[in-house]
């Protein structure tokens, strides 16, 4: 007989026979019986191992095993409905592939003791889901870029380069050169629409982020597009078709793990195009008419972002920042005091999920910019380039993985969107 998954085993009849493997769960045991709940990637599932049913070494091991001891079980379907999903097995093999020790998790633990002990923690229900719903989220994104056109590329991770300003770049030493950890594939994603148009990279991303947020890592997973021939408009249009696409679909294949984590999936049907876009200028007002002391010029924070969402259904992009607020690589607007620029407020106040733009043609205002933050402009030689030998115009935005994943799974610390998560005081295990 072939293995099954538990989630298999869970659709079988009274009286078939099962063969499972995974992991102790849960369990408790009497003279006679133990009741062990085992999980696998699918789900768990009851088991019953009576002494009288199995050999006195298995009934002994099956006493023994602690929580978390892998084991291989063999056994009959038996329909119950008190059981975790309406049926249990009945035990007449029970193997114990590898004993546990005691395992150190136990139900109450501190935030830090769970990060300490993050390689074991990843084994919770919720990691578990969160994790599959995020491998869910990649299927769909990769489906997306492929039906539209995009070539998915790989970027380098080494780089010259700190394009979202030098006081966040990991700076190390490259065999004597100054050399950073990247925070963004734009500028090669920019060299590579030259010959593909339309291309995509998922990458590492890294911040040296000072302080400590929700919703701040200092290593993130960075999903990049960039389009020849789009504007400002054309690049808000893909972003909110492709963040469409995996809200509509998402609900259709990760409803189990949407559900188990908390998302009401209706809310989630209701994100189709078009977003609304609101200029800063305007979401400066609304903040002011709310009672918060912002003025132009001002970056918002967490509890701006959260107040220009309040009673939005679906992602809002807020347009057209002040130049000196932003990059120096945005095309300038034709205002001369703004930049060709949106980013995507999440509902709920989960904040920002992308940062996009139209890409700025003009060298000598790069060079001013980039002057002004005090950066090193002869590193920038190989991107002017492309500006000199046949530039188009072309647009392209920046999605936090993580980010995406913490809104779609209701998470309250991004922490929990990446198994291994790394912030200011935190790189291990
Ligand atoms: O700084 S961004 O707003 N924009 C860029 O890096 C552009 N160069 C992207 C591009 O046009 N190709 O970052 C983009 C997104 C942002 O909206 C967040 O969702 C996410 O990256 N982000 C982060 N996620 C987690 N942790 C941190 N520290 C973080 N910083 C940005």
């Amino acid at each position: 007989m072939e293995y099954c998954k538990i989630s298999e085993a869970l659709r079988k009849k009274e009286g078939e026979e099962v063969k499972i493997r995974g992991w102790i769960y849960r369990k408790r045991s009497s003279g006679k019986i133990a009741f062990i709940v085992v999980r696998d990637s699918t789900g768990i599932i009851q088991t019953i191992v009576e002494k009288k049913n199995v050999s006195s070494e298995e009934f002994k091991n099956a006493r023994k095993a602690l929580i978390e001891s892998s084991v291989e079980i063999e056994g009959v379907i038996h329909e119950d409905e008190r059981a975790p999903g309406g049926r249990e097995i009945h035990v007449k093999k029970f193997n114990v592939v590898g004993f546990a020790e005691e395992f150190p998790i136990t139900e109450y633990q501190s935030v830090e003791f769970l990060l300490d002990n993050r390689h074991l923690w990843l084994r919770s229900r919720k990691l578990t889901e969160v994790m599959k719903l995020k491998a869910k989220v990649l299927r769909l994104i990769r489906q997306w870029f492929d039906e539209n056109d995009f070539y998915e590329v790989t970027p380098s991770v080494i780089t010259t380069n700190a394009a979202e300003g030098g006081a966040t770049a990991f700076e190390f030493d490259y065999f004597g050169q100054k050399a950073y950890l990247s925070q963004t594939a734009q500028m090669y994603l920019e060299a590579l629409i030259f010959s593909l148009e339309r291309v995509w990279s998922l990458t590492p991303s890294f911040r040296a982020e000072k302080s400590r947020t929700r919703k701040h890592l200092t290593e993130y997973w960075h999903l990049e597009a960039e389009e020849a021939w789009v504007d400002n408009e054309g690049n808000m249009k893909i972003q909110e078709e492709l963040i469409s696409h995996v809200c509509q679909n998402i609900v259709k294949i990760a409803r189990d793990e949407l559900e188990f984590l908390g998302r009401d999936i209706e809310s989630l049907k209701q994100i189709e195009p078009p977003f609304k876009r609101v200029k800063y200028k305007d979401a400066i007002k609304k903040l002011q008419e709310k009672g918060f002391e912002i003025k132009w010029g001002d970056d918002f924070g967490a509890p701006h972002e959260r107040a220009l969402v309040e009673g939005e259904e679906k992602p809002v992009f807020i347009t057209h920042f002040p130049v000196e607020a932003k990059a120096f690589y945005m095309k300038i607007s034709p205002d001369g005091k703004t930049v060709e620029c949106a980013d995507m407020l999440a509902p709920e106040g989960y904040g920002e999920l992308i940062g996009g733009s139209e890409r700025s043609e003009d060298i000598d205002s790069m060079i001013a910019r980039l002057r002004q933050q005090g950066a090193k402009v002869e590193n920038y030689e190989w991107y002017f380039d492309l500006r000199r030998y046949g530039s188009v115009p072309h647009s392209g935005f920046g999605l936090g993985l993580e980010r995406l994943i913490m809104w779609l799974a209701k998470l309250d610390h991004i922490r929990d969107a990446t198994p291994f998560p790394r912030m200011l005081r935190r790189a291990y295990p």
